[in-house]
């Protein structure tokens, strides 16, 4: 398979999940993933929708359990379309927020640590994130897609949108 071989407009994804950057005086925060897709990495805290949930809630819940803190104003800020050559796809909306409420704690999900914006560990992260990564802190909304081989990007496209859609895709 490749990149060209998709077909985005037709494109459904297996599941759905969201990412999270809270960015706070210069610093975002990340986590050391410890099992889940892309354990070993460093990202943001996020996951996979529960049934029934929407995004801006799935986003909530998984910060709260990954590392015990509740974020706070969070907006949609960009969404991530992942096709994997096994057939697995999933639609990542990332969110942003500005802060958080309570102490951080690490979980049996994560380590949680504050990074200074200037010091992204891209090396350690998904190959695709320093793509996307300074665009989704200018503000401007944008959708990225990518496939993948397990954790080796194989194709990749932004596109840049005019603003955030009038209601969030899940
Ligand atoms: P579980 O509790 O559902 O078992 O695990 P989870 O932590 O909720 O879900 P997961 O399967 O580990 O979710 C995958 C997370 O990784 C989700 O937040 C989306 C995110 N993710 C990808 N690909 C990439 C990528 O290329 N870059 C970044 N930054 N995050 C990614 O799936």
């Amino acid at each position: 398979m490749t990149y060209q071989e998709i077909d985005w407009s037709s494109w459904k994804p297996a599941e759905r999940a969201t990412l999270i950057f809270v960015i706070r005086d210069q610093q975002v925060l990340l986590i050391h993933k410890k099992r889940g897709l892309g354990a070993g990495k460093i990202n943001g805290p996020g996951g996979r929708l529960d049934p029934g949930e929407t995004s801006a809630e799935c986003a909530v819940r998984e910060v709260e359990e990954e590392v015990c803190v509740t974020p706070k104003n969070l907006r949609l800020c960009g969404e991530l379309q992942f096709q994997f050559v096994d057939g697995h796809s999933i639609h990542g909306l990332i969110y942003r927020g500005d802060d958080i409420e309570g102490d951080l704690q690490e979980t049996i999900e994560a380590i949680p640590f504050w990074c200074p914006l200037d010091e992204i560990p891209y090396g350690k992260m998904w190959m695709d994130d320093r793509i996307w990564f300074p665009l989704m802190l200018t503000d401007r909304y944008f959708i990225g897609r990518f496939l993948f081989d397990d954790d080796l990007m194989l194709g990749c496209e932004i596109l840049p949108q005019d603003g955030p859609p009038a209601e969030a895709p899940f």
